[in-house]
């Protein structure tokens, strides 16, 4: 198991039910002359709705290739898919950036050696320092001796050969918790 895995992987997120709802509305109501699809235009208008962006030319056109072929645009269950895996992954940067955000305790933008210490002995006392950075300098990507949001969420979304914080976890400390989610709801 590898860093990211043991972190801030999303719980199975479900939309409630006024949420669906929502979005069932916002299809229809950027579903211009109810064709019963959205347009690439309808799309964008439907993304602003519910994101507050407009979406640029590359996710309009992964968007507009993900439909079936032989269909003019987005139905409403195509939508209703691309929405929910917008919203998980918004949902996942958020959870990361809040995990960042306990560890950075002077509110630097950027993480230290020193931050990682403090943040893992919070959790992990008996980790060792050996280990601590091992893991910081894995999460390093460009070895600037900072760890910035940019490497943090790579190593949170990409890292493979991070060491799994949880292997040096004894019964007492974080045990039945998933690592990183001591951070953010510990
Ligand atoms: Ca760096």
């Amino acid at each position: 198991m590898s860093f990211s895995q043991a972190g801030a992987r999303p719980r199975m997120w479900e939309a409630s039910q006024s949420e669906h709802k929502k979005w069932v509305e916002v299809f229809k109501a950027c579903d211009e002359e109810n064709k019963g699809y959205l347009s690439r235009e309808d799309f964008k208008v439907a993304v602003v709705m519910l994101f507050g962006y407009k979406p640029s030319k590359i996710e309009a056109d992964s968007a507009m290739s993900s439909v079936e072929p032989n269909t003019s645009g987005i139905l409403l269950k195509e939508f209703l898919d691309i929405v929910r895996k917008k919203k998980e992954a918004q949902l996942y940067r958020n959870e990361i950036r809040h995990i960042f955000t306990a560890f950075d305790r002077h509110y630097r933008g950027y993480l230290t050696l020193e931050d990682f210490e403090k943040a893992f002995k919070q959790v992990a006392p008996k980790l060792s320092e050996r280990i601590i950075l091992e893991v910081f300098r894995e999460v390093d990507q460009d070895s600037d001796g900072h760890v910035s949001f940019k490497d943090f969420e790579y190593a949170m979304n990409y890292g493979q050969n991070l060491p799994d914080p949880q292997q040096f976890l004894v019964s007492g400390t974080a045990s039945g918790t998933s690592f990183l989610h001591a951070f953010s709801f510990g």
